[in-house]
């Protein structure tokens, strides 16, 4: 199984590791079995050391890159590097991880420089032109997977931990990092394994059930029990994917109800044309908040004009009919539309039916501090008991309002909560080992013979082992023999 293979005969892989662009700083990576000759070659230290480069420890001195560019020719191995003549390009710090505790599991080297995208991609190139190769996306993290610095789940995580848009999905990232999930799945495999131990040795020895070491109860009460384990992770899976991907939230409604006030108002910021002459808006206007931790992506969209069908040819103005045709198509990508009602507006106007395959949609009256409340503002499919009203103007509902579309995005949100499944392929892990733990316990409970149970937990345990990238069923067999010891 991969995971537990070491990375044999790999090359040596280069990239610049730090966002493209200008900075004061940037960084090239190179791993692999060439990554120490590189570094002597690419860079030449200020003060002597006795050995060059020593190992994680950050040494000064001078960024090399080939004299004359051209098209060199390719390195072999007893000519490794096709070029002769190197001239100083940037001055730099130059760190060596050897690969007994490198990152990637294997020598690496990390070249600071100044942060010229100009000054990076020669630095890049040079290393390539001494036999390095353009590393793929996410290569350092694989490899790093391959030689075992990683489990998949730990990679996902770092890959979380950069594209981190909120503090919280930042702070999951990095519990996931430090493998959270794989500890809080580890008792639960073990105790796996400790039945399939027993079975199988049931199986082997041909032990019965009076020998104590497998009551049929106790199996049919473990695995349940198990499964309960399994299930409470993926109780918290859907939020935590609800936290990894974010969500899109419409503000839609009848032209000058406030979509685009409101849409201000969170984003603090003065990002949308407001104006008392309706129609305003016409294009789909997005910018991302954080509410409680989760990212929200905000969409203000164009007004509608209930009543007025613009297939209908009624005069209105081409390209509000073309905000309004993508404002409805937007509301179907969305996981919640917001639809303010104008609260001056009385009676209230017919809401327009939901496009096909509109989001859910959360009703709210705006402009809350033009009104008294009064009896008559009834609206269909407003709660009348408790209608959601909100002004920007005094900021009065704004909060209850946010609570109340978290709610129904996420419900059970709390952000005080680390999920510890974010991604699908990790909630389809463990989903495949419930299944199977259940199928296991079935077969348990209706007395079926142990060859049969063995095989569903097997499947439990490949589906754990798929959720880490580790581990596989040649433990059981150790156990058996190593812990069973049934007199031969
Ligand atoms: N008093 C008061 N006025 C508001 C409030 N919210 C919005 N307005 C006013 O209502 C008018 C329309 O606001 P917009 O945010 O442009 O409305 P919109 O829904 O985006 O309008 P369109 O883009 O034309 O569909 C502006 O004059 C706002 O100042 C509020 O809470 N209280
Ligand atoms: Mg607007």
């Amino acid at each position: 199984m991969i995971g537990s293979s070491r990375l044999e005969g790999a090359d040596t892989i280069v990239a610049i590791a730090t966002p493209p662009g200008q900075g004061a700083l940037g960084t090239v990576r190179i791993s692999g079995p060439a990554a120490r000759r590189l570094a002597r070659e690419l860079f030449r230290p200020w003060r002597k050391v006795p050995v060059f480069p020593p190992d994680r420890v950050a040494v000064s001195g001078t960024a090399l890159a080939p004299a004359s560019p051209g098209d060199p020719a390719p390195a072999t191995a007893e000519r490794p590097s096709s070029v002769d003549r190197m001239e100083p390009l940037d001055h730099g710090v130059l760190v060596f991880f050897p690969a007994a505790d490198s990152p990637t599991g294997e020598d690496l080297v990390e070249i600071t420089l100044h942060g010229s995208p100009v000054v990076l991609a020669l630095f890049a190139a040079a290393a390539q032109a001494c036999g390095a190769r353009q590393a793929r996306p996410g290569e350092f993290s694989y490899r790093a997977f391959l030689n075992g610095r990683l489990d998949a789940v730990q990679a996902e995580a770092i890959d979380d931990l950069v594209r981190a848009r909120t503090a919280h999905q930042a702070r999951v990232a990095h519990g996931q990092q430090t493998g959270a999930l794989a500890r809080a799945v580890e008792p639960a495999r073990q105790a796996l394994v400790d039945w399939l131990a027993r079975l199988e040795g049931s199986i082997e020895f041909g032990a019965t059930e009076d020998e104590d070491f497998l009551r049929r109860k106790d199996l049919v009460s473990g695995l349940a029990a198990l499964a309960a384990s399994l299930d409470g992770l993926l109780a918290q899976a859907g939020r935590g994917l609800l936290l990894n991907r974010g969500v899109r939230v419409v503000l839609a409604g009848e032209v000058n109800a406030g979509k685009s006030t409101l849409f201000n108002a969170w984003l603090e910021r003065d990002r949308a044309i407001v104006s008392e002459s309706p129609g305003t808006t016409r294009d789909i206007l997005e910018a991302e908040v954080a509410w409680e931790g989760l990212p929200v992506m905000l969409v203000d969209t164009a007004g509608e004009r209930t009543g007025v069908s613009p297939a209908a040819g009624t005069g209105m103005d081409p390209v509000e009919q073309e905000g309004q045709r993508r404002g409805a198509a937007a509301r179907i990508d969305a996981d919640l539309v917001i639809w303010l009602l104008d609260s001056t507006v009385s009676p209230a106007v017919p809401l327009p039916p939901p496009v096909a395959g509109e989001a859910e949609r959360l009703l709210v009256m705006s402009k809350a501090d033009l009104v008294v409340p009064r009896d008559g503002m009834v609206v269909a499919g407003l709660d009348p008991g408790n209608p959601l009203a909100v002004s920007v103007r005094t900021g009065a509902g704004l909060d209850d309002l946010k609570r109340a579309a978290l709610a129904l995005l996420a419900p059970g949100w709390d952000r005080r909560e680390r999920p510890l499944v974010t991604r699908l392929r990790q909630q389809g892990c463990l989903q495949r080992a419930v299944t199977a733990l259940t199928e296991a316990r079935e077969l348990a409970a209706s007395g079926a013979g142990e060859e049969l149970i063995v095989v569903p937990l097997g499947d439990v345990l490949t589906a754990l082992a798929a959720l880490t990238g580790r581990g596989d069923l040649e433990e059981v067999y150790d156990r058996v023999f190593s812990s069973f010891c049934i007199g031969k």
